[in-house]
């Protein structure tokens, strides 16, 4: 069955006063991450990810700033989202076509189920369409 994109609402643990910490675990994951990355700094006018994943699930986190987040998944539904809180993330599925859009002070972390391997990203849209065909 493919599997939908949706938001995990993380633990928020803590107040206004103290600040807050979240947490991802093993009972709000749907995989055991296999590498964490992130990344800042991308200019506002520039568009990120134009590319899916064979075999990689991952989970998208703004712990900072606001992202704008397409998705188009194997059966052709897309799927919008801003992330603009640190403790939302949005799972991404495999063989899901991605972009993404930066305010200039997000810091994008992304955990992900499966080491890095360049084999497994489609970075082809015409190559990613005939997958849902
Ligand atoms: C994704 C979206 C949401 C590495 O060498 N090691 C790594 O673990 C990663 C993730 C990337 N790279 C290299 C490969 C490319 O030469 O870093 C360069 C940029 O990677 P990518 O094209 O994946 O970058 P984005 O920002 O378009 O996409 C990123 C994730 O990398 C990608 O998996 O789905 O965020």
């Amino acid at each position: 069955m493919n599997k939908k994109p949706y938001i995990i609402d993380f633990k928020k643990i803590g107040s206004p006063a103290l600040g807050y910490i979240s947490v991802a675990e093993k009972e709000n994951l749907p995989f055991i991450p296999q590498r964490i990355y992130w990344t800042y700094f991308t200019p506002e006018d520039v568009e990120r990810g134009g590319h899916a994943h064979i075999h990689l699930e991952q989970i998208l986190v703004s712990v900072a700033g606001k992202i704008d987040l397409k998705i188009e998944t194997i059966t052709g539904e897309i799927f919008e989202f801003v992330l603009d809180a640190p403790h939302k993330g949005v799972f991404i599925p495999k063989k899901s076509w991605r972009t993404m859009k930066y305010s200039h002070n997000a810091v994008q972390m992304c955990i992900a189920s499966i080491e890095y391997d360049e084999k497994d990203y489609i970075r082809d849209y015409d190559e990613f369409l005939n997958l849902t065909k």
